[in-house]
């Protein structure tokens, strides 16, 4: 009956959107874009950038965790050349820009796992997966699952701010169930590493990726530092909390 519905109202009506110019052809499909599409008028203004603002890529927070492992993870990766890090979407996928370069590939939710476990079994090794957390638990564990299954010799670095940060700071998921996952998924706890990505910890690091890039099986590195901008919303709501009591 609903299969009936849907071709009646194709058939009846031209299909349109991104590719006849109705919808930009890449980008967000935010509220605006979709009312003005289907003829709404929401009385949305296009609002103009002033003049002061300077034109400049996105990038990370000072201070932001993904900064460290990124910082660790280029050091360790270079003896083995480019294109070989995996990753995903988050604040994390801002390595892909200058001055960190860090990243290869960023599709979909997941993908990172999935793609480095593909190029491992072709021979890519090390292959190297960068993912968040809140990523991790939505669509990269049966990755993982299936890494493991098949013993292929990827490191699945999950750069865990404990938060879903590009999204505006949700609760992610994965908090304080990470490794219990990992070791659930059947990596072996000796190759699920934690570390605490700090610019004073930069060594250590590099020389645990170093080690899991040379295991030939799955191995999880997981860099923990909660994200600077929620760890600031977090402290002033326990000031005001503490005030009012
Ligand atoms: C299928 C799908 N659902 C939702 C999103 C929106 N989204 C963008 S990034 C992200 C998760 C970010 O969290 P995390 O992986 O922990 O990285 P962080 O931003 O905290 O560094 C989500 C849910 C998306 N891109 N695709
Ligand atoms: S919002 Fe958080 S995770 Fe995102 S760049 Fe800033 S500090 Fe890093």
């Amino acid at each position: 009956m609903v299969e009936e519905n849907i071709k009646g109202f194709l058939e009846k009506e031209p299909v349109t959107g991104r590719l006849d110019g109705t919808l930009p052809r890449d980008g967000e499909l935010n509220a605006d874009l979709v009312a003005a599409a289907l003829g709404i008028e929401t009385g949305a203004k296009e609002s103009k950038i002033p003049d002061f603002v300077a034109n400049r890529p996105p990038s990370m927070c000072p201070g932001c965790s993904h900064i460290d492992v990124y910082n660790a993870l280029n050091e360790a990766l270079a003896p083995y050349g480019e294109g070989r890090v995996f990753s995903d979407i988050g604040c994390y996928t801002l390595g892909a820009l200058e001055p960190f370069n860090a990243i290869n590939t960023c599709v979909d939710m997941g993908a990172s796992v999935t793609m480095a476990k593909g190029a491992a079994d072709a021979g890519l090794i090390p292959a190297v997966t960068v993912i968040g957390d809140s990523t991790f638990t939505h669509s990269g564990m049966t990755g993982l699952l299936d890494a493991v299954n098949e013993n292929s010799p990827i490191t699945v670095i999950i750069s865990d701010n404990e938060s879903t940060s590009m999204t505006g700071g949700q609760d992610s998921s994965a908090v304080g169930r990470l490794e219990a996952i990992c070791k659930g998924l059947g990596v072996d706890p000796d190759h699920i590493r934690v570390l605490n990505p700090i610019k004073k910890n930069h060594d250590e690091m590099v020389q645990v990726m170093k080690e899991e890039f040379e295991y030939d099986g799955p191995s999880v590195i997981i860099p923990r530092r909660e994200c600077i901008q929620k760890a600031l919303r977090r402290k002033k709501m326990e000031a005001k909390l503490k005030k009012q009591n």
